[in-house]
């Protein structure tokens, strides 16, 4: 009964998410991948189950091909994926990240509805958010001669040589949630603009802080791309508009995506930082840290960013007894869904992963096929959707999503 009543809430939900450009999950989350959060397991199965048109797009093998043809058939069309007899690997940041294993999730399920068997799918997490770690896994997948690699880079430019040695050995390269030089990946799929991004974080903290005072940024690690990016695009945003001018950033602390460094990041800016108003993490690791932080010690802190909503979904309200009054993300099983039509497209030479390239991606998208565009470098990148706000009107319905 309850799930049948979150279902009805769900799919109306996800349709105001697809309008706002944040789809709902193209597969059912597999078992190994909602390890982090039972909460997601459940509501994976709520997402299939209610949303008829999420079904009705699921992707299948082309019965009459008898090869390895595959095709993702949306709600009206069809479009050809071609051939998926390739192996398709994914370089997570980090293991033990909900958000990565969520990512993975999406990448499996995307290639297994596209016919892909298990041995076809590989999913290296390197054993920590560093590049070193993730230099291991990449050289270890082109001996294994992987048709393709994506990843989700721990440092812009680290990887350049071990990339650089994957494309001359044959293998596609794309990156997705956090992307290197453009010279040494085809294309970056990235979750939503950087700048949107940036502009969503800045906009939460002025409002949070009633436009002035004090605020720090609690990071992931120091050289992540995509974390780096927002920041930047945030301080440019808070530079060139005096709206901004009363607002000062203390400081910007780095929890490394580990639990219990964000706790003590957290804690130290606010014995650093008495006048504190607001944190901001870009991190959906330093986000569910410094919220438990603040609401335990319930402090008048508040806190914003970047954060799961079944991690979340205590900490957001408007009252003093909530930390986190809203936040953004968005899918991350469509993010790595995307990751893997990419990944096919490119190795299938469907694209090259230049500007203008199309490529269909299942029901992804609304079903329409996803273009190439450029970001403000003029780097080819594939935008998933808009940041998603949730706050205590959908949190509930979003946290038994993921
Ligand atoms: C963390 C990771 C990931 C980022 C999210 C928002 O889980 O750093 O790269 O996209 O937060």
């Amino acid at each position: 009964m309850k799930r049948q009543v979150v279902s009805v809430l769900l799919t109306a939900t996800m349709a105001a998410g697809l309008l706002a450009g944040c789809g709902s999950s193209s597969t059912t989350t597999s078992q190994s991948a909602s390890t982090g959060s039972s909460s997601g397991t459940s509501a994976s199965t709520s997402t299939a189950a209610s949303s008829s048109s999420t079904a009705a797009a699921s992707t299948s093998t082309s019965a009459t091909s008898g090869t390895s043809e595959a095709v993702a058939s949306t709600s009206g069309s069809t479009a050809s994926v071609g051939d998926v007899s390739g192996t398709y690997a994914l370089v997570p940041k980090s293991a033990g990240n909900p958000f990565n294993e969520k990512e993975a999730s999406g990448f499996q399920d995307a290639l297994k509805a596209l016919g892909c068997k298990d041995d076809q799918i590989i999913v290296s997490y390197p054993d920590s958010a560093t590049a070193d770690a993730q230099i291991t896994v990449i050289q270890s997948l082109i001996s294994q001669g992987v048709s393709s690699i994506a990843v989700a880079a721990n440092d812009a430019s680290a990887l350049d040589a071990a990339l650089k040695q994957a494309s001359d050995a044959g293998i596609k390269v794309c990156t997705l949630d956090s992307d290197v030089d453009a010279d040494y990946r085809s294309v970056f799929c990235n979750q939503a603009g950087v700048q949107e991004i940036g502009q969503a974080l800045m906009d939460a903290v002025y409002d949070i802080s009633g436009g002035s005072g004090e605020y720090a940024i609690l990071s992931a690690t120091s050289q992540a791309t995509n974390q780096n990016a927002w920041i930047d695009a945030m301080k440019k945003i808070a530079e060139s508009d005096d709206k901004y001018a009363d607002l000062k950033l203390d400081e910007i602390a780095y929890g490394d995506d580990e639990a219990q460094k964000s706790t003590d990041q957290t804690q130290a800016l606010l014995t650093k930082y008495p006048n504190l108003k607001v944190i901001c993490s870009p991190t959906t690791v330093g986000i569910a840290a410094a919220a438990k932080v603040l609401q335990d010690q319930k402090s008048s802190v508040k806190l914003t960013g970047l954060g799961l909503p079944s991690e979340m979904k205590e900490y957001i309200g408007d009252d003093d007894s909530h930390s986190c009054p809203y936040m953004f993300l968005w899918n991350p099983i469509d993010l790595g869904a995307l990751g893997a039509y990419a990944s096919v497209a490119l190795v299938n030479g469907t694209i090259t992963g230049k500007v203008g390239d199309t490529f269909s991606a299942g029901d992804l998208n609304d079903g329409n096929p996803y273009k190439v565009t450029a970001n403000s470098d003029g780097a080819s990148e594939v935008i998933l959707g808009q940041p998603f706000k949730f706050d205590p009107s959908n949190i509930d319905e979003w946290a038994a999503v993921y």
